[in-house]
């Protein structure tokens, strides 16, 4: 089995002037990251615009990150959907192509009883030979498990972890003294250290595209018992989430990627494009702190 542990970039999707998925942008990307010593990419999730994606697209992006990646670094797909017939048949896709592992966002929208997520999870999970990972990020999907579900899945066998996107660090450590297995993601760049602090392996997160190095650090920091040193790093690229805050954080992040040489267009709309004066002040106040 393939290391799990450590930085996994959540990769945005690049589109065209045409609105398409630019996949040698995409390569590009991949082998930027791998070249600065990611351990992996967490593929076609919240960041990568999953669900502003066809069907069609959202294979297309597994396939080209495969293609890319090949077997260098650990691949996790995102196959998340509010069906769970359709997560099953991605699960599948991605198992066929190589992929090292799954994941799933909660069922959203129906407001589905907790009992219906854990069974959903279930059934992905026992569809395919690749591990899962569960995707936790209850301010988007409405859906908060409790310690006991969360601890009930992880004791399936084909279940691995977490990628845990919440603020309640607590929950993450009792998951951690639960589940001293378990793979624990922290799913928010801008409290790595705290995540790490309460015990999680490393880190699934979007503004890694452009800044893995600071996290690789902020993790090898960490490990090495250098808490000031690792406080530091995280500090400084907080100045960087602080100012992607305020413009959107995937919009900005693909506006630092164009600054930086690379053609990411825009998000899909209903996100907005950024203005002129945006851009600007992303560039001043983000390029210098790369
Ligand atoms: O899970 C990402 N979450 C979302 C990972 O995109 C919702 C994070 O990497 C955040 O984008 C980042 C900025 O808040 O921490």
């Amino acid at each position: 089995m393939k290391n799990f542990k450590g930085i996994f970039p959540a990769l945005l999707t690049p589109f065209d002037k045409n609105d398409n998925v630019n996949t040698e942008q995409l390569k590009l990307l991949v082998e930027k990251n791998i070249e600065q010593g990611v351990d992996g990419f967490y593929v076609a999730g919240s960041t990568g615009e999953a669900f502003l994606l066809s069907e069609e697209e959202r294979r297309l992006v597994y396939k080209t990150v495969k293609e890319a990646a090949g077997d260098k670094v650990t691949l996790i797909a995102h196959v998340g959907t509010v069906s769970t017939k359709q997560a099953v048949e991605y699960a599948k896709y991605v198992e066929s192509i190589g992929y090292d592992a799954v994941s799933a966002v909660a069922p959203f929208y129906y407001k589905f009883s907790n009992a219906q997520v854990v069974e959903h999870y279930k059934a992905i999970a026992d569809s395919v030979n690749i591990p899962l990972i569960i995707y936790n990020i209850p301010a988007f999907s409405g859906v908060e498990l409790t310690l006991d579900e969360i601890a009930e899945l992880l004791s399936h066998e084909n279940i691995l972890g977490v990628k845990y996107t919440s603020n309640d660090y607590f929950k993450l450590q009792q998951i951690r003294e639960r589940c001293p297995d378990a793979i624990i993601y922290n799913g928010f760049d801008e409290m790595m250290i705290s995540g790490l602090a309460m015990g999680a392996d490393g880190g699934i997160g979007s503004t890694y595209n452009f800044m893995a190095d600071k996290f690789i650090r902020i993790h090898q920091l960490w490990k090495s018992g250098d808490i000031k040193g690792a406080q530091e790093i995280q500090w400084q690229a907080n100045k960087i989430i602080t100012a992607l805050c305020k413009v959107g954080v995937m919009a900005g992040e693909k506006a630092v990627l164009n600054l930086l040489g690379f053609d990411f267009g825009v998000c899909r709309k209903p996100f907005g494009e950024l203005t002129d004066e945006q851009i600007d002040y992303l560039k001043e106040a983000i390029l210098p702190l790369l």
